[in-house]
């Protein structure tokens, strides 16, 4: 691939031992699967009907994460898990329950498509929480054992709730997607600030579905990545078919003070659901990437997906040839 932008690099830390796979012989695409996909069975832990949507991230010289563990309830909770390699899991049999010392808020329906971010001192947790409806729920913890709940970030409806892992212009800020009480045929990604975590103002829109693979509706995914370029946001769209919703993931690059301005965002989809894991589960066709980690000094980065609503996958890609994609394949 081309070195045309060999000075494009990630801002953040080394992670030396974050999973890898080089690209195989033979593969020309921007993101490649790994040949371990999926890397989480449905049943990992007994009371799973299916465990995807997930978030990962580095955390003592391991990794650990919030998964989303559809029980055999069906009931959409989330569970705490721990790896030393991000490949092989552990995931806590009982669900998190998060301490809360406000019964409006802490009252638990169902949560759903975490996000973690290290910011600060804390992994932040968010996710589609009930509350009277689909809201972004905001919560944190040290060590993942403990988790704490604070106030949902805005009001229903609204899903895809992802944090920048620093503050922009003195703010925290987050990016969502007002939604509705169902299966949403619609969406566009928002940016918002808060000075406390608590209150959420300064909303601007950040982009809106377009055509083809992200006709539908959009929805951030993993924490974006700060790079030379601007922020990486990895995200979902989805186009109707005649058979319903086909999830797929693109890039954008987002201004790095004024992240509601796009600079570039992917024509082509970067993933789209191919392998039979991302078309035959109890939602076929989804790719819902939720997590990324990535290593500064080689840019190397480790994408983690949803397939088909049932199980855990991974995909990767290099920083420099990412943006070199995003920008030559930019469509605003
Ligand atoms: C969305 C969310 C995701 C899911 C997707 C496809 O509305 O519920 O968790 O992956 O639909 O079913």
């Amino acid at each position: 691939m081309s070195q045309l932008y060999d000075k494009q690099t990630i801002v953040g830390e080394a992670i030396p031992n974050m999973p890898w796979e080089d690209r195989p012989a033979g593969c020309e695409d921007v993101v490649w699967r790994s040949s371990r996909n999926p890397i989480i069975p449905r049943d990992l832990i007994p009371s799973s009907n299916s465990i995807f949507n997930s978030a990962v991230v580095p955390c003592n010289g391991g990794f650990a994460g919030v998964f989303r563990c559809d029980n055999k309830a069906r009931r959409m909770v989330l569970h705490s898990g721990k790896s030393s390699d991000g490949i092989r899991w552990e995931i806590d049999h009982d669900m998190i329950e998060f301490i809360c010392d406000d019964k409006e808020v802490g009252y638990f329906e169902y949560g759903y498509d975490p996000r973690v971010c290290w910011l600060e001192d804390r992994y932040y947790v968010t996710w589609c929480n009930w509350y009277h409806g689909p809201t972004i729920g905001v919560g944190y913890t040290y060590d993942f054992c403990h988790f704490y709940q604070a106030e949902n970030a805005f009001l229903p409806f609204n899903r895809n709730g992802v944090l920048f892992p620093r503050k922009i212009g003195g703010n925290y800020a987050m990016l969502s997607r007002p939604s509705d009480n169902g299966h949403t045929p619609f969406g566009d990604i928002f940016y918002s600030e808060s000075p406390d975590m608590c209150y959420w103002g300064k909303h601007r829109h950040v982009m809106a579905s377009s055509r083809g693979w992200q006709s539908t509706k959009i929805g951030a995914g993993p924490t974006p990545i700060e790079t030379t370029e601007g922020w990486l946001m990895i995200y979902h769209g989805v186009i109707t078919s005649c058979n319903g919703f086909v999830y797929s993931a693109g890039a954008a690059l987002l201004d790095l003070d004024e992240p509601w301005k796009v600079l570039y965002r992917t024509e082509p989809y970067i993933l789209s659901p191919q392998k039979l894991y991302e078309c035959v589960g109890d939602v076929p066709n989804v790719v819902f990437p939720c997590a990324a980690v990535s290593d500064a000094p080689t840019g190397r980065i480790a994408i983690y997906y949803g397939g088909a609503d049932t199980v855990v996958c991974m995909a990767f890609a290099q920083v420099d040839e990412l943006i070199d994609f995003v920008k030559s394949h930019s469509r605003l």
